[in-house]
């Protein structure tokens, strides 16, 4: 029903023009336009009074709110700084303290907390199609990992209890804890939250880059929930050169979403994933810990923490790039035995875009940028990256807001006053 979108809260703007325009047009009859004034049905009248009414009333709405060029994130007694979500069109910042979401207004005001979990919440992305705030949560001992869908708009104050709140669900990921859980080599035992075992399929160590994008191979389409899993650092094993990256279509998940339950961890969510895809960058410490999707770049970013002890063939970039119009092609698994031990296992392998720094010995291409605490684009080549420190129990993150540049060895540089001008100007 073409006024059905007239009605629609979401719409930016007054998009009434293109709905009801195009069908008054073509009420026209044949010549009418040099004859007498055509007569419109009265529904239709109805409905172009309706947009010239609501064009009135946006002309008068308040402009969007600026994002801040820089925002401390508070100080905190919990761990690091593990993600950021920003509400570009509400004007909210969302940090993960992995035990303790912050939600700050884009003029650094302090919104409100929750809190009131044990488990690891790591990468945030906002959803604005339904308003909320989707995280990855970890509970390694007990072979739970959920997406965690919080309603951000009810946190409206310092201090709320998760696991008293509505506002708090979750939805498990039966895949990552088939992953997690693996007994690879077949001795009847897993070994549990430990890198160092022939254990854990592809060296998951669970989840945590997390957001919302295009299926992989389009730029188009629904906007699936991609999910990173974590990777154990482990240099003696070979099958844990590839990151592994889940999507989801979200849509029907309130089927599944559950509240959180520490003590007795529920297993409702999708037996079933959209897709499952691998991107060959060499091992890594704990994965990709911030994924990113940027609506202007039409691509993803995968960023990574600093290797500690890295396996000497791969380069080891910091960030990485996946072009979304990159078609997912089957292939080997370097590395990766097949079931059965036979071969090499086969799976939908992703190529990283041709930018930025190229290792030549492996064709692996990447920037040695630091964005694993905190990465989110909020278009027109505007990036927030979060930086955590300060001692064990009073942590902190600074966001800066960066401008991509392009540049192989600097991909961004400090965005300015004018940058945010161009930003309001559009
Ligand atoms: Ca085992």
């Amino acid at each position: 029903m073409q006024h059905a979108s007239i009605l629609d809260p979401a719409l930016p703007g007054c998009s009434c023009r293109r709905e009801v325009y195009g069908p008054l047009r073509s009420a026209r009859v044949p010549g009418a336009l040099r004859g007498p004034a055509p007569h419109y049905p009265p529904m239709k009248r109805f409905l172009f009074l309706l947009c010239l009414l609501a064009g009135r009333l946006s002309a008068g709405a308040p402009s969007a709110p600026v994002p801040p060029l820089v925002q401390n994130g508070g100080t905190w007694p919990t761990s690091h700084v593990q993600g950021i979500a920003v509400d570009v069109r509400g004007g909210f910042v969302y940090y993960s303290f992995t035990t303790l979401l912050a939600k700050y207004d884009f003029s650094g005001k302090l919104v409100g907390t929750l809190t009131g979990w044990a488990g690891h919440l790591g990468d945030l992305d906002f959803n604005p199609r339904d308003g909320r705030v989707y995280g990855s949560l970890e509970y390694k001992k007990d072979r739970a990992f959920y997406i965690a869908v919080i309603d951000g708009r009810g946190v409206d104050r310092v201090g709320i209890d998760a696991t008293r709140s509505e506002l708090f669900r979750t939805v498990f990921l039966p895949e990552v804890a088939q992953d997690y859980a693996a007994d690879l080599n077949g001795d009847g035992k897993f070994d549990g939250d430990v890198a160092k075992t022939p254990d854990h399929r592809y060296g998951c160590s669970g989840i945590d880059g997390v957001s919302f994008g295009p299926p992989f191979g389009r730029t188009d389409g629904p906007r699936l929930l991609t999910v990173a899993y974590g990777i154990y650092a482990n240099t003696s094993r070979s099958d844990n050169d590839h990151q592994v990256l889940l999507q989801y279509d979200t849509a029907d998940w309130s089927r599944y979403e559950r509240p959180l339950s520490e003590s007795a961890p529920h297993h409702s969510g999708p037996a079933a994933v959209h897709g499952k895809y691998f991107v060959r960058t060499g091992n890594t410490t704990y994965g990709v810990q911030n994924l990113a999707y940027d609506d202007a770049q039409q691509r993803w970013f995968l960023a990574v923490k600093p290797y500690t002890a890295p396996k000497p063939a791969f380069p080891h970039y910091r960030m990485f790039a996946i072009e979304a119009r990159t078609t997912p092609v089957r292939g080997a698994l370097l590395g990766v035995p097949a079931p059965g031990g036979d071969g090499t296992e086969q799976g939908l392998l992703l190529a990283l875009a041709a930018d930025g720094l190229k290792h030549d010995a492996t064709g692996i291409r990447g920037w040695n940028q630091e964005a694993d605490e905190g990465l989110q684009p909020i278009g027109h080549g505007l990036f927030y990256v979060a930086k955590g420190s300060g001692p064990k129990g009073k942590q902190t993150a600074d966001l800066t807001l960066l401008r991509w540049t392009g540049d192989a060895a600097r991909p961004f540089v400090p965005a300015t006053s004018a940058d945010l001008a161009n930003l309001s100007a559009r």
